[in-house]
């Protein structure tokens, strides 16, 4: 192998969780014997009434069916909170750190955490949320969005966290789909010194809702916003007058702990279903063995609650281990580059996990904002969202980690509840970008993608699967368990395919390679490019519209739109312009285009079928493999789209 190998540190190896042994030992118990191996996992929880049943999973085609822990019960936001009270009240459960940093950071303990989810809950039952309702958090990166999501948890109701970046078009698809009772949001969300202002946006959304849906508003900025009397309480008025107890709700493993809406290769965002007892217990261990967190130590983790990362290790992991978490509201560059070396000094941060978008953006701003600040308690990086490439994974270990820190990157998805693959940071040697081994009791396969057969050996590359359940596996598609067994598990029967290839080299370690469907990762934010497809041709100026993804230098990867107008319209940079405002109204920011490509004709088959594979290498300013193109109805198309490829070079 060519690739550095970048051995355990030395200090880390003593004091870890897991070595290398550990690692092998506890791996081949976990494959051999599952529910041994579960059952024990299982003891990290508090449960009200133990389970008996450990694991209860089929992939079997048409019956997909996957139950874990299923006859114990217990409550979330109880093992989060309540059994940390006696040994750990005192300790910060939550440290706080504000956009702007001249504003106080707040710390949050235990025992405050109890109070303020206690009367969080108790304000959502007042206002009738009810066990198995739903609830759509809409908020910026403050404490009250954990409390939000912990109450849910208290009282049994399923919560539903849309990221604020996201457009009030969005938002009501969401209220919508899930058919929430309630809307918790936020005067303002702050960020990067700029103020998205959430209740108008919250407003529209609502607007295009049943009228029976209440809006719960957090003041954070405290700035004036309109008021619907009847439909829109003030939680900091209720927060004072609500009792500091609310006794938590006794939960069955598998009832709905959180919906999370995420995109696929097709159609509309979908329901993403996780359950209470599997996910808390994959949660906490991946937190506690992938970071190898120990007691004291100070962690956190950049990304968004609005995102699956944010669920499982800013919130549920860490607390349900009695960590403590940090959460920022703001963005890497504000009010310069250097804000989380800022935040890692100020905070003694001894494990930071982000994502290559970032570090990759930092990288660009050069090393100075690093080494103004003292890092010495960093103990471990991780990576999350998207492949690594070895410059930045480099840089970061160099500049950030200074060689002392091992780097796990992690691959996972909003399906899979936690860490499916990772380095442990004990027990193996790191190489630059490559996801390495397999966490306990994941059952990794390289599929070839025509036969559907499994390659054995190494050297070898495929679409990656997973041959057995976990137990913090999505359980369902919100409302269409169809959906669930089409989009995961129809292409490979009998497996859990994650829409990822991937390589196993020659030492057995594995590389995600990146999608092999229509899913793009911008910045880390997978998009659908259907969805972006699909707001294009909701303009009245667009016939028709294909939607690729191409590398970008930050970004992982950039969307590139080729647009058709409509007959009579003419390209101008206005429409450009105007296009890129209205996809960014219909989904929200992230799904902003970096270039579009009028296209007068789309090549496709003569059956009608748009040939993306063309598409993707016209982006790619990758002509000389385009491949077969017989099939095309129109084969001049392609000549024409290559001549006028935008950004050329
Ligand atoms: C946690 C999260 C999932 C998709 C996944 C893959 C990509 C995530 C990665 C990675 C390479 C890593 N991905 N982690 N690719 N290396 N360490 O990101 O969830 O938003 O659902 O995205 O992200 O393509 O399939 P989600």
């Amino acid at each position: 192998m060519t690739e550095n190998i970048y051995p355990v540190p030395q200090e880390f190896k003593s004091t870890a969780h897991v070595d290398a042994a550990k690692y092998e030992e506890l791996y081949k118990a976990s494959i051999s014997d599952p529910e041994g191996f579960w059952r024990e996992q299982g003891q990290r929880l508090d449960w009200i009434k133990p389970f008996t049943k450990v694991k209860d999973t089929s992939f079997a085609p048409g019956n997909i069916d996957i139950k874990w822990y299923e006859d114990g019960t217990l409550n979330v936001s109880a093992n989060c909170i309540d059994r940390h009270l006696e040994t750990r009240g005192d300790q910060t459960a939550i440290i706080w750190e504000p956009d702007d940093p001249e504003d106080e950071a707040q710390h949050i303990t235990y025992a405050e955490l109890h109070r303020r989810t206690c009367r969080m809950a108790n304000i959502l039952e007042d206002l009738g949320v009810r066990k198995g309702d739903r609830v759509v958090i809409y908020l910026p990166m403050v404490p009250e969005a954990a409390y939000a999501m912990l109450a849910c948890a208290r009282i049994g109701a399923i919560h539903s966290i849309v990221f604020a970046g996201f457009s009030p078009d969005a938002l009501a698809a969401r209220i919508n789909g899930c058919d929430a009772k309630l809307l918790i949001t936020a005067d303002h969300a702050p960020r990067g010194g700029r103020k998205t202002p959430l209740k108008a946006n919250a407003d529209a959304a609502l607007l295009h809702c049943k009228d029976t849906v209440k809006c719960l508003v957090v003041k954070r900025t405290g700035d004036q916003t309109t008021w619907i009397d009847g439909r829109d309480y003030d939680y900091n008025e209720l927060a004072m007058e609500a009792d500091d107890y609310s006794k938590p709700v006794e939960m069955d493993a598998e009832d709905p702990l959180f919906i999370l809406y995420t995109s696929g290769s097709t159609g509309q965002p979908k329901g993403v279903v996780h359950t209470t007892g599997g996910y808390l217990v994959y949660a906490a261990m991946t937190h506690e063995i992938t970071f190898d967190y120990h007691d004291g130590d100070i962690y956190w983790c950049t990304a968004d609650v609005g995102w699956v990362t944010g669920h499982s290790y800013i919130v549920y992991g860490p607390l349900a281990n009695g960590a403590t978490t940090l959460m920022f509201e703001g963005v890497p560059t504000y009010p310069d580059a250097g804000r989380f070396w800022a935040v890692c000094e100020k905070h003694k941060v001894n494990q930071f996990y982000t994502a290559p978008t970032a570090i990759r953006a930092l990288m660009g701003q050069g090393v100075e904002w690093v080494n103004r600040y003292d890092l010495s308690d960093l103990k471990l990086l991780g990576t999350v969202g998207e492949p690594i490439n070895p410059e930045a994974w480099a840089w970061y270990n160099d500049n950030v980690g200074k060689g002392r820190c091992p780097i796990v990157d992690t691959w996972w998805q909003t399906e899979t509840g936690g860490h499916m693959m990772t380095p442990l940071p004990g027990a193996h040697d790191t190489k630059p970008g490559a996801a390495m081994k397999p966490f306990f009791g994941v059952k990794p396969v390289v599929l070839d993608p025509h036969t559907g057969q499994e390659i054995d050996g190494n050297g070898v590359e495929g679409v990656l699967c997973i041959a057995d359940s976990w137990p913090g596996q999505m359980r369902t598609v919100w409302g269409d368990h169809e959906r669930f067994e089409k989009t995961y598990f129809a292409d490979y029967k009998g497996y859990y395919f994650a829409g990822d290839g991937c390589r196993r080299d020659a030492d057995g370690d594995y590389w995600i390679t990146g999608r092999v469907d229509d899913v793009i990762n911008v910045s880390g934010h997978r998009m659908g490019t259907a969805e972006v497809e699909s707001a294009l041709v909701a303009h009245p100026k667009v016939a028709e519209a294909a939607v690729v993804g191409y590398p970008h230098a930050v970004k992982g990867q950039g969307i590139y739109c080729y647009v058709t107008l409509m007959n009579d319209v003419d390209p101008s940079d206005e429409l450009y312009k105007e296009l890129r405002t209205w996809v960014r109204t219909e989904i929200g920011p992230i799904a902003s285009p970096d270039l579009i490509q009028w296209a007068p004709g789309l090549p496709k088959t003569r059956s009608g079928k748009i040939m993306r594979r063309i598409l993707r290498k016209i982006a790619e300013n990758d002509y000389g493999s385009l491949g077969d193109t017989s099939t095309l109805a129109d084969p001049s198309v392609v000549d024409d789209l290559i001549e006028n490829r935008m950004n050329k070079g």
